[in-house]
């Protein structure tokens, strides 16, 4: 009776134990797929690649009304975003960033899956550049406008919608088409000294010019269309050292009740 009332808060014990690692490392870190879709008008305009950082919120990457510096100008013309993608990784070492798809023609779409510690990376960063312009991109001035992931661990947000009317301009280049990528020379752009501003009506600047992708280009945009879509999926991790654990106390837990079994026969007749 003494040792089977051990044996159970010995087997409780290591049970509760045993979920609480599973359940705080299922809490903490997630598998995220991030789906981007052009929801712009045919022959609309195009997206680069997306970079997304998931972080703590201390990047900021460009203010509305501000210089732009180096890292959202190297999204904004050209859309390679190196400088982008180092000075984040200065400024939040533990983030998770990556690039999600190629050119994203309108009616297209991408995704990616990153690994994310919830608990350490729960904000949403992106910034992509805009095409044809010559230095026109989508991205989050806040760095904590999209906490994706509460205490928990629980998803907040299923998608960020982008309108034409939050496309921005980095002041940075002359509107040019002549100079603009996708549909001019990128070694003619001449520097506009401006600041971070609001701007979709250019577009309609590069109407009728034949783009990289092949089409002829027509903005046909207004500050309502929907041109941009993240959406956000969330899947559990499966945790080799939780399995590993677990698997560990279940024999432990397997071995107790065998012991006992075996300790409560009479006679063993097998033996000899
Ligand atoms: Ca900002
Ligand atoms: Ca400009």
């Amino acid at each position: 009776m003494i040792q089977r009332s051990f044996l159970c808060s010995r087997t409780g014990a290591a049970a509760a134990a045993m979920f609480a690692l599973c359940a705080s490392a299922q809490a903490a870190v997630v598998d995220v797929t991030v789906t981007v879709q052009n929801l712009a008008p045919v022959n609309g305009i195009s997206f680069a690649p997306l970079h997304v950082g998931f972080n703590n919120g201390s990047f900021d990457a460009f203010n509305l009304g501000g210089v732009a510096t180096a890292p959202i100008i190297s999204v904004a013309e050209g859309g390679a975003g190196g400088a982008w993608q180092a000075a984040f990784a200065a400024a939040d070492p533990t983030a998770t960033r990556g690039t999600i798809g190629g050119l994203l023609q309108p009616g297209a779409s991408s995704n990616l899956t990153f690994r994310v510690d919830t608990a350490l990376n729960p904000f949403f960063t992106f910034g992509a550049m805009v095409v044809p312009s010559n230095d026109f991109f989508i991205g989050n001035d806040s760095p904590t406008e999209y906490r994706l992931f509460d205490a928990a661990g629980n998803l907040n947000v299923a998608t960020i919608g982008i309108k034409a009317r939050d496309i921005w301009d980095a002041g940075s280049e002359v509107f040019d088409p002549a100079a603009a990528a996708f549909v001019g020379n990128n070694g003619l752009r001449s520097d506009q000294n401006s600041v971070v501003a609001f701007n979709f009506a250019e577009f309609a600047g590069f109407n009728g010019l034949a783009t990289g992708a092949g089409y002829t280009f027509n903005s046909a945009l207004t500050a309502d269309s929907d041109v941009y879509r993240i959406s956000f999926g969330v899947s559990a991790v499966p945790e080799p050292g939780s399995y590993a654990l677990m698997a560990a106390g279940l024999m432990a837990v397997g071995f107790m009740a065998r012991r006992r079994r075996v300790g409560t026969q009479p006679t063993d007749t097998t033996a000899r």
